[in-house]
């Protein structure tokens, strides 16, 4: 349909005409984006309907991943690469005057996810697809998505994130496939042809009305589905019964609170908050993909024990864990099995994935506001829980702390995670360091229980959309020294390797970083009006603001650096760039002073003439998946330098190897694995260790003031923290420096404060020498293969979800 330019020009200017009734001298720039955008859904669909039918066809095993969180990005380019069309495309459109580019800036950046969890699903979807693989996603249709952040005098302030404002090209809102989710109510148990059934009464029903993004594969004909999901009032969806009786006021009340349930994101990311509303949120879309799956199971199949011989569903933490009891519901009081057979079938249905150790981020629910909400999902609840502490007691009779320990439900609070492990056949970690932690010390009582059942996934970042995308240029220098197979098999992105000494190789990589570092000096030109040398060192921290990610060590780093070149200007260091972007949950009092600290330090340092250039410091704001495409392939240097043990795995870590940064950071998360694939030169490594930390806090014998009092340099730091001399009120930093001091570091921010600043003179050592450097990048990128999220995928489909490859074929050539 579009094999050629001349076709596409054609369908362009047809749908420009028949969507607005304008020519193309006529047409705004967002008809034309959204002409454009229709003109590839057109082409999607049928390879979409074509999927589905051979999926079903064939019947092959699905996996449906349950996520409250996608954190999606732009689609238009991916789409048009996957496809294959992109240069088609561009030439079409240039013929006819048009800038793709220029359409592009049209499309909304869905952030739907707050960062690393939310990122990684939408990765997952892209490989799943790419790879051929039946896999499918089910989340939410927030409304508003992650608030977009302004930086208003410093501080950052919160922006609704109206993303569906102009409408939303790439969705198909499917009313016929909307299913009802009950909360509420009470249970009234009947005796029926002797059998006990449940009955809930007085329930408020909500519609869940699905909104389906095709997610299409890398040059195949596969689209998997991303389902989200629409709360709306019955009334609205199905009848207009309460209208009719004159309930308006009620009805209009009822509408009102059942439209809040997918209105918004909670903007927390690693806190927890038990909110009803969020409770309300996770059992809506769960309940409404269960029913939605077991529907279109039921259509294909009779027997409803095959369930888990073609269904996998995975719970992306616990934010769906509901799953459990919600699939024995439905398996039960739907479809008539018995608790024994129920209970089969879920624990071989359901598989975990934990994404964190942040005790505070664990999720628990009161009992009160569980049972009153969710009824009926209490009652199995609580008789799951009654029927694994037999277990419990069987297997350690006596033992009531460790069966206290491990019961889903006790201390008046539901266990989300705890109700996860018991309720799936695999739980599985992000990293190798953290499944060791989660094996070993946060979930060791489980890992003996249930042997086997513990496994490790590294995760993993789709290379089409990081590297492809985000970094043109690097590709097609990659393509014309190692050719284009790394595409479809990243592995071979190790053939660089061969490459390593070759001068003319490490040239044209260090022209490619060149540009891309001159592409983000001018987006930050323009942002940040502020003008940064190309030639200086990019040193990058973007991520979510945390105290566990630590921010705050690299800045006190900054003013340590910004110190020594105040006492002698003429100090003989790189020049260098450091580069901030980030959001702070709206709530979280220390980050959002991070920022603050950031970029006073910004308005200082940039301003200062004295000490000529050598450092800039900047603050980038609204950090998004756009905003990541641009700044990752710019970036020499990859800040990931939390508190070891604390970081399940970073992604963004993968993203800048990947486009030949060189990682600064602790031996946490996947740090530990990159380290181990470019080998010790190729990374600077500081900090405690995990081990160091777990016995700090075990048995003590830390004191953050012996380490303040011991180190000149970083307690005239911290003295700057408390006092005027960033230009602010003495007192405006007073509670970062608190923080720190008083609550004895609890991220040994303090305690590795001197490793850092080694590690970082290293790097400044190691900068100086312009072929050295280029080959720690080019060895960075050469060794990212493993981490393309397709081999994060495989692992999954082959050792948990045991789903294969679907070759659909298309009608479509390509
Ligand atoms: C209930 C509040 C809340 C919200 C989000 C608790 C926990 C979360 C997420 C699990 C936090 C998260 O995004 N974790 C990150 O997951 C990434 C993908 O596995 C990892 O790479 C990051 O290290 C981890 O912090």
């Amino acid at each position: 349909m579009l094999r050629n330019k001349e076709a596409f020009k054609e369908a362009f200017v047809t749908k420009l005409q028949s969507m607005f009734g304008k020519s193309i001298s006529d047409a705004s720039v967002t008809d034309k984006y959204v002409a454009l955008a229709r003109v590839m859904r057109d082409n999607i669909s049928m390879d979409w309907v074509q999927s589905n039918d051979q999926y079903t066809e064939k019947e092959e095993k699905q996996m449906y991943y349950f996520s409250m969180e996608f954190l999606l990005g732009k689609f238009l380019d991916m789409y048009l690469i996957n496809m294959g069309l992109k240069e088609t495309c561009q030439e079409a459109l240039s013929e006819l005057g048009i800038s793709l580019e220029e359409l592009e800036k049209e499309e909304p950046d869905p952030g739907l996810g707050n960062g690393g969890l939310g990122r990684l699903a939408a990765c997952f979807m892209e490989s799943l697809a790419a790879l051929q693989l039946p896999g499918h996603g089910c989340g939410i249709r927030y409304k508003y998505g992650l608030f977009e952040q302004r930086i208003l005098d410093n501080n950052q302030a919160e922006l609704p994130d109206n993303w569906l404002k102009d409408g939303y090209v790439w969705e198909f809102r499917k009313p016929d496939k909307a299913v009802e989710v009950h909360f509420g109510g009470n249970i009234r148990m009947e005796e029926q042809d002797g059998r006990l059934n449940c009955i809930h009464e007085n329930y408020e029903a909500v519609a869940a009305v699905p909104y389906d993004v095709p997610i299409i594969g890398y040059r195949n004909n596969n689209v998997n589905t991303l389902r989200l999901w629409n709360a709306e009032s019955i009334n609205d969806t199905f009848d207009l019964a309460s209208f009719n009786r004159g309930e308006y006021l009620q009805a209009m009340e009822y509408r009102a609170s059942v439209g809040m349930i997918s209105k918004i994101l909670y903007p927390q990311d690693n806190f927890y908050e038990g909110r009803l509303l969020r409770l309300k949120q996770q059992y809506f879309f769960t309940s409404a993909g269960l029913q939605s799956i077991v529907r279109r199971f039921k259509k294909k199949y009779e027997d409803i024990r095959l369930l888990p011989d073609k269904v996998a569903i995975h719970i992306n933490d616990t934010h769906p864990a509901v799953a459990v009891p919600e699939l024995m519901r439905l398996l039960m009081d739907q479809e008539g099995l018995g608790w024994d057979a129920a209970w089969d079938i879920t624990r071989r249905t359901i598989s975990y994935t934990n994404h964190t150790i942040m005790p505070e981020a664990l999720e628990t629910w009161p009992i009160d506001m569980f049972k009153q909400l969710l009824p009926r999902i209490y009652m199995i609840v609580h008789e799951i829980n009654e029927q694994f502490c037999k277990e419990l007691w069987k297997q350690y009779p006596g033992n009531w702390d460790r069966i206290a320990n491990m019961a889903i439900i006790a201390d008046g609070l539901i266990h989300m995670a705890r109700l996860s492990v018991v309720g799936s056949y695999s739980v599985n970690g992000v990293a190798a360091i953290h499944t060791d932690i989660l094996k070993n010390h946060i979930m060791a009582d489980y890992n003996q229980f249930y042997p086997g059942k513990f496994n490790n996934k590294t995760n993993g970042i789709t290379h089409r959309r990081w590297l492809v995308k985000a970094n043109p240029k690097l590709s097609a220098l990659l393509n014309e020294t190692i050719g284009e197979t790394w595409v479809y098999n990243p592995m071979d992105l190790k053939e660089l390797s061969k490459h390593a000494d070759d001068k003319r190789v490490l040239e044209q990589l260090r022209r490619v970083k060149q540009n891309n570092k001159k592409a983000l000096a001018k987006y930050i030109k323009d942002q940040n009006g502020v003008t940064v040398d190309p030639n200086s060192l990019f040193d990058v921290q973007i991520k979510r603001i945390h105290s566990y990610k630590r921010q705050i060590l690299n800045l006190l780093h900054i003013m340590d650096l910004y110190n020594r070149l105040q006492e002698n200007p003429d100090l003989d260091i790189v020049p260098r760039t450091f580069i901030f972007a980030g959001k702070a949950a709206p709530g979280y009092y220390i980050a959002k002073q991070t920022i603050k600290l950031a970029c006073t330090m910004a308005a200082k340092i940039n301003n200062d003439k004295r000490i000529k250039d050598k450092l800039k410091v900047l603050f980038l704001e609204n950090y998004s998946v756009s905003l990541g495409e641009v700044v990752f392939p710019g970036a020499d240097l990859s800040e990931q330098i939390s508190t070891a043990s604390k970081e399940a795995s970073g992604t963004g870590n993968m993203k800048f190897m990947m486009n030949g940064a060189v990682t600064i950071g602790t031996m946490d998360g996947a740090n530990v694995e990159i380290r181990q694939e470019v080998g010790d030169e190729n990374i600077f490594i500081f900090g405690l260790t995990s081990d160091q930390v777990f016995d700090y806090y075990n048995r003590g014998g830390y004191n953050a003031w012996d380490v303040y009092n011991n180190d000149l340099r970083l307690k005239t730091v911290m003295e700057q923290l408390s006092s005027d001399y960033l230009g602010v009120d003495r007192g405006e930093f007073q509670p970062l420096y608190s923080y720190l001091l008083h609550n004895n570091d609890e991220f040994f921010v303090l305690k590795d404060f001197s490793a850092y600043a080694k590690a970082q003179s290293d790097v400044d050592l190691a900068y100086r020498d312009k072929d050295a450097w280029a080959k720690k990048s080019l060895q960075n990128i050469a060794n990212s293969g493993i981490f393309s999220s397709d081999r994060t995928i495989m692992e999954y489909a082959e050792d948990i979800w045991k789903i294969w490859p679907v070759n659909v074929l298309g009608k479509r050539k390509k």
